[in-house]
């Protein structure tokens, strides 16, 4: 498989998707409630998602998608069984996008073998789009400079540390934790925390550097794929909260530049309370 032609088509069907999502956005953006009353989906997922998944089908006909709406697919579960998954979020960042906030992204992944190999995510409204291929590194472009690698900070001190993180769209039911805890052991020790709202644009940020780490629960695979790609090829690491590989099916994500990892795993793997 040349993954070359897989992140090329990738990057192709993102751009599409996203001139697809700005042409969508506005003051009176409708939505639905799925799942729990804050999970929104919008015309514009779905839109982005059939072009996306079409663009695949037709690429890849022997690969399997799973995609967050289930627009050509079934929602949760792969097409088909092959060794070749791709992972699409249509559009990460849904509230920010119903409330006019340009902090949203098309994210697209190739996982060989249940591990992510091609990562891209395209935030149209930022104009930028990062990139990774698996032994290839990772890549950025936008804010008006020309593609140029990622690398993750060097941030060795855990008090000069700006981290990130986010909060389920059910924390309130099924007993969930809502990540306040860990925010009343991490807060006090890093220089700040932020809450962007989309979880791929969060994993770029530290691919490139910007933030030092991020962490959050019971995401998607969807929701993370892609930028877990970017940022291990941009020098970083990803891991579950005890820092083992069950962060893209498993219940929680830590993101980080290395360094800072084994802090912020023992903080966010303390017991509540
Ligand atoms: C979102 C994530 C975000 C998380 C939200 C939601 P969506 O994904 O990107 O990090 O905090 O609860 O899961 O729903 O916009 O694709």
């Amino acid at each position: 498989m040349k993954l070359q032609r897989c992140l090329d088509e990738a990057l192709r069907l993102a751009h599409l998707a996203g001139a697809e999502l700005l042409r969508r956005r506005g003051a009176e953006v409708s939505f639905e409630s799925k799942g729990v009353r804050r999970e929104l989906v919008t015309a514009a997922d779905r839109a982005a998602e059939r072009i996306v998944v079409e663009g695949l089908q037709a690429a890849f006909p022997d690969h399997a998608i799973l995609a967050e709406e289930g627009v050509l697919t079934t929602v949760g579960e792969p097409s088909s069984g092959s060794e070749w998954l791709w992972i699409v979020d249509p559009l990460d960042g849904t509230t920010n996008f119903v409330h006019g906030l340009p902090f949203y992204c098309c994210a697209i992944a190739l996982a060989h073998r249940g591990v992510p190999v091609v990562g891209v995510v395209h935030a149209p409204a930022l104009g930028e789009t990062y990139s990774a291929l698996s032994g290839a590194g990772a890549r950025m472009s936008g804010r008006g400079k020309g593609e140029r690698a990622l690398s993750v900070s060097s941030t060795a001190a855990f008090e000069d540390a700006l981290l990130a993180t986010g909060f389920s769209y059910n924390r309130n039911e099924l007993g969930r934790d809502d990540n306040t805890a860990s925010i009343g052991r991490v807060l006090p020790r890093c220089r700040d925390l932020r809450r962007l709202g989309s979880a791929e644009l969060d994993l770029c940020l530290v691919a490139s550097g910007t933030y030092d780490g991020y962490w959050e629960r019971y995401l998607q695979p969807y929701d993370v794929a892609a930028g877990a790609v970017i940022v291990r090829e941009a020098g970083g690491r990803v891991s579950d909260y005890a820092g083992g590989d069950e962060w893209l099916f498993g219940d929680s994500i830590v993101a980080t530049n290395g360094a800072l990892h084994a802090d912020l795993c023992e903080l966010l793997g303390r017991p509540a309370g």
